[in-house]
């Protein structure tokens, strides 16, 4: 009897577990309604019986990838979405009902160098330089831009220090001429030696356009723009 008492008590601690978990992973979603751009649909989606359902199915389907949801609570639409926003991506539809991202995730945050200040996102969810690139504009943002000493030392005070980040550097217009795509203007020569790995920027077989901060070194690397990173976008 008493063994017996006792493997109840374990099913309804494990039953507290899972629902106290259940709770937490659809609470920690929020209403999106101010982007200018629609979200990134994983799949047409599936009828769910509520938001929190909706949610917890879509983190259990896409693990990776599922950074939010559009729920309709009268049809019981429930469509995952993915970390990025395109500009060509469809705002929800009127079937596909109300946005949901993580919280935090498209928050804007500001931190200050000395007499430089940036207003910032720091997105872990790699992508590759494009995706980053339009996610960020979607934000009515920018890659960040380390145009100078004090915004180089700012960007490590921004990211973690043991990730590849892209910032917003490249030379797809001209090879080796490497431009900050916020500001249009060429790295400052005198700059260049200074936040650069040494022996970069090499366009490693002829492949390597876009710029990333190197986990651990403190110094920027060009790379193939394709690769997926953590980005690290800014407002003006
Ligand atoms: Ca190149
Ligand atoms: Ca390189």
């Amino acid at each position: 009897m008493k063994g017996c008492v006792g493997i109840m008590f374990s099913v309804l601690i494990v039953y507290l577990a899972i629902s106290t978990q259940s709770l937490t992973d659809s609470s920690m979603f929020h209403k999106s309604n101010n982007l200018l751009c629609g979200p990134t649909r994983l799949s047409l989606g599936w009828i769910d019986k509520s938001k929190s359902s909706c949610a917890i199915n879509c983190q259990i389907k896409y693990p990776n990838d599922c950074q939010g949801f559009m729920y309709n609570k009268f049809t019981r639409s429930c469509t995952p979405v993915g970390p990025n926003l395109r500009p060509n991506n469809a705002q929800p539809s009127v079937t596909e009902g109300d946005l949901y991202f993580r919280d935090g995730i498209f928050q804007f945050n500001t931190r200050s160098n000395g007499s430089t200040t940036a207003v910032y996102a720091y997105f872990t969810h790699p992508l590759n330089y494009t995706d980053a690139t339009l996610t960020c504009a979607c934000l009515n943002a920018h890659l960040y831009v380390a145009d100078n000493l004090l915004k180089y030392g700012l960007m490590f005070l921004l990211i973690d220090f043991d990730q590849s980040v892209w910032i917003g550097l490249d030379d797809l217009d001209h090879e080796g001429v490497f431009i900050w795509v916020a500001t249009g203007q060429p790295v400052d020569p005198f700059l260049k030696p200074f936040i650069f790995e040494t022996f970069q920027p090499d366009n490693r077989n002829g492949n390597e356009d876009c710029v990333f901060e190197q986990p651990g070194l403190l110094r920027l690397n060009d790379a193939p723009c394709s690769l997926q990173m953590a980005y690290l976008c800014e407002r003006s």
